[in-house]
C-alpha cells in the first residue's frame, strides 16, 4: 500500500496523521498534481491527491474515504469515538474542517491563478466568510475544553488541526484575529509526533 500525495496538501496531511496515529507504515509517494508530469491521473480520474494505492492496484480516494477505510482496517487505536452520537459529531467536524479547506483552496486559487483585475471580490468575500464562521464555531466549541469531543483527541481534532495548519501555511491572514482556544488546541496538536512529522512544506 502507498499514498500518493504532497507535503503541502492538507487533505494528504489528514491521511498521514491518521496513518501515523494508527501506527500504519505506508510510504508517501510524491506527485505534483499541478505538473504536466503528474502520474495521479493514472490512479484517480479526478486527478486529486490523496490517493491510496492498495497492493492489488485498487485505489482509494478521497481523504474522508481513505480515513474511514483505515479505521476499518486498523480499529485500534480508534480515530472515531465508539458511541454513535459522538461518532456522528466527529464526522461533522471533519466535514467542517474539509469545508474550511475547500473554501481556502478556492481563495488561494483565485489569488494566485488570476490576475488582480479578473479576481471576483464578492466570491472571495463569500469564501472568507465561510472560513471565519467555521473558525468562530470551532473557537466557541473549544472554549474551556482540551479536545473537541472527549478527553482524548479524535478525527474531529486531527481534521481541524490540518485545516488550521494549512491556513497558517498558505493564508495566515485568515487566522486573525487570534482565537485563543483554537490557537491553544492547535499548539497541543503540533506537539504530537503525527503533526510534527507532517508539517506542510
Ligand atoms: N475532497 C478531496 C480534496 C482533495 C484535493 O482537492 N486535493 C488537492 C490537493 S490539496 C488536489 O489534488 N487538487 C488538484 C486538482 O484539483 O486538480 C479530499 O478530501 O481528498
Amino acid at each position: 500500500m502507498q499514498l500518493l500525495g504532497s507535503h503541502a496538501s492538507p487533505y494528504v496531511r489528514k491521511v498521514r496523521v491518521a496513518l501515523h496515529e494508527k501506527g500504519i507504515d505506508c510510504p508517501l509517494v510524491l506527485d505534483d498534481v499541478w505538473s504536466p508530469d503528474a502520474t495521479i491521473g493514472r490512479w484517480n480520474p479526478l486527478g486529486k491527491v490523496p490517493c491510496l494505492v492498495l497492493d492489488n492496484d485498487e485505489c482509494v480516494f478521497d481523504s474522508r474515504v481513505i480515513v474511514s477505510y483505515l479505521e476499518e482496517l486498523r480499529p485500534d487505536p480508534p480515530l472515531l469515538p465508539r458511541a454513535p452520537e459522538d461518532r456522528r459529531r466527529a464526522l461533522v467536524w471533519e466535514a467542517l474542517a474539509d469545508g474550511v479547506l475547500d473554501a481556502g483552496v478556492l481563495i488561494r486559487l483565485e489569488e494566485t491563478q488570476r490576475p488582480p483585475e479578473r479576481r471576483h471580490a464578492p466570491w472571495l468575500t463569500r469564501q472568507r466568510g465561510k472560513v471565519a464562521a467555521a473558525l468562530d464555531h470551532a473557537e466557541r466549541a473549544l472554549a474551556g475544553r482540551i479536545w473537541l469531543l472527549d478527553d482524548r483527541p479524535s478525527l474531529a481534532d486531527f481534521a481541524l488541526g490540518c485545516a488550521v495548519g494549512w491556513l497558517a501555511f498558505r493564508l495566515p491572514d485568515l487566522l486573525t484575529p487570534v482565537r485563543p482556544a483554537l490557537a491553544a488546541h492547535h499548539a497541543r496538536l503540533e506537539e504530537r509526533p503525527s503533526f510534527r512529522l507532517t508539517r506542510p512544506s
